[in-house]
């Protein structure tokens, strides 16, 4: 029996996605014997409703020196964050020598906006190669996980921070008792508690299976999160829906008392009840639709392979370990990735071992079909690549289903 790793409850498994390598190790060909796997499955306490991985990959083997995830890759997430940014500028940052505090910088695609606005600030980023890239842009970071120790040894040092911000990062920590801890010790009292992640919601109204690996822990809900919240002193004060990384939610979350919700909480809450996000049935339809997209997708292109089609895949997403490794996907039937990430290319996908080459490698030699594994990017991509449409090539997709356009 899985216990909650929020409040000790009883978890549920309701998908298993097998047997996954680590979503953002690419190893070297003469390294791929040691590669690490894990089995990745999702469950749902049957008291908090929290929905979580059933198996947890120490958080050493995936964020490290050689963390390849570069924030600042995507211009729709540079304009997304610096838009963040100016926006905390102007509502909680007037006060005399405000402080603010982001979990999980990465490279300061947010922070550098805060930065360069002149506020004091520090980011907490662990995986120390993207960090450096965050202090050349003139951001302050400390090379720690954010946690109960760390927390209190900032708020000893600098005092209170106004706003603790957090992208893509709070799912991906186990520890969220001893996180929490954290934000109660250094948040000032009036301050607030802003993150932002990929929505459960979304997850299983599109199918976006591929949300689930190993870094993503947690798949949040607006009533999970409002029941972690009033666990650990806290109250839900805001959410927002944001259309970024294939739907995503911003929670804002103030000591309890200290700030009025808006209507947003309780819309979203009704809603979630409305369509009973997270009741067990529908959890258990997500997992269906999931085996079919992995039928259909395979099917596809089992077939196009033998009709003599290339196929190469666009975007070494930490996400399409999940779809290559659960569906079977190999060099066989996806020739190669394409990324414009230099610390993937000329490693392989994990697990898949499909080669990784450069954008450039792409638009050299148009395949048939391209596989658009970073197909949260869709917009941009396509407008990046719109010749190859023009030479006749033809994108697969397969969130919410398997499609080819
Ligand atoms: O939560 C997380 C999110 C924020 O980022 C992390 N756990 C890991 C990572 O997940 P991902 O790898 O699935 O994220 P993306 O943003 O979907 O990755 C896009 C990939 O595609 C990157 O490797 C960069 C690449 N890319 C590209 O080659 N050309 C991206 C764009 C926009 C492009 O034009
Ligand atoms: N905020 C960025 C990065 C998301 S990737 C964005 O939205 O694009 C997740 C990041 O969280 C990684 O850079 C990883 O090193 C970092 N991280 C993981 N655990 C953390 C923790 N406990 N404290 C701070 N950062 C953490
Ligand atoms: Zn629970």
């Amino acid at each position: 029996m899985t216990e909650c790793r929020i409040c000790g409850g009883v978890v549920e498994e309701f998908l298993d996605l097998g047997r996954q390598p680590l979503s953002d190790a690419f190893p070297r060909p003469a390294d791929v014997d040691a590669e690490f796997f894990y089995r990745l499955a999702v469950g749902r306490c049957v008291a908090c409703t929290m929905v979580q991985l059933i198996e947890e990959v120490p958080r050493e083997r995936m964020f490290h020196h050689d963390y390849p995830y570069y924030s600042s890759g995507s211009s729709v997430m540079r304009e997304h964050f610096t838009r963040t940014a100016l926006g905390f500028v102007e509502t909680e940052l007037g006060a005399a020598d405000p402080f603010f505090v982001e979990i999980g910088c990465n490279d300061g695609v947010l922070l550098r906006t805060i930065a360069e606005s002149g506020i004091r600030h520090l980011g907490f980023e662990p995986s120390t190669g993207v960090a450096e890239v965050a202090r050349e842009r003139g951001v302050r970071v400390r090379t720690d996980f954010f946690e109960e120790s760390t927390a209190v040894a900032v708020r000893e040092a600098e005092g209170p921070a106004d706003v603790i911000f957090s992208a893509n990062t709070i799912c991906h920590i186990p520890y969220l008792d001893s996180l929490l801890r954290g934000v109660d010790a250094l948040l000032s009292p009036g301050g607030v508690f802003v993150f932002e992640d990929p929505y459960l919601g979304d997850i299983v109204e599109k199918t976006s299976f591929d949300q689930i690996y190993d870094e993503h822990f947690y798949l949040f809900s607006v009533r999970s999160v409002q029941t972690m919240a009033e666990r650990f002193g806290f109250e839900l004060v805001d959410v927002e829906r944001l259309p970024v990384h294939g739907g995503e939610v911003r929670y804002s979350l103030a000591r309890a008392g200290a700030r009025q919700p808006t209507p947003s909480v309780a819309q979203m809450l009704a809603q979630e009840n409305a369509q009973g996000l997270a009741e067990p049935e529908v959890l258990q339809g997500f997992a269906s639709s999931v085996s079919r997209i992995r039928d259909d997708l395979a099917g596809l292109l089992r077939s196009l392979r033998e009709n003599g089609k290339t196929v190469v895949g666009y975007g070494a997403t930490a996400k399409s370990a999940t779809v290559t490794n659960f569906c079977g996907i190999g060099p066989d039937l996806v020739s190669y990735v394409c990324d414009s990430t230099p610390a993937k290319q000329h490693r392989l996908s994990p697990g898949a071992h499909i080669p990784v080459r450069p954008s450039e490698a792409f638009a050299a030699s148009y395949p048939d079909y391209a596989l658009l594994f970073a197909w949260n990017h869709a917009g941009e991509i396509m407008a990046k690549e719109e010749q190859f449409r023009e030479a006749g090539g033809q994108w697969i997709l397969y969130v919410p289903e398997v499609r080819v356009v």
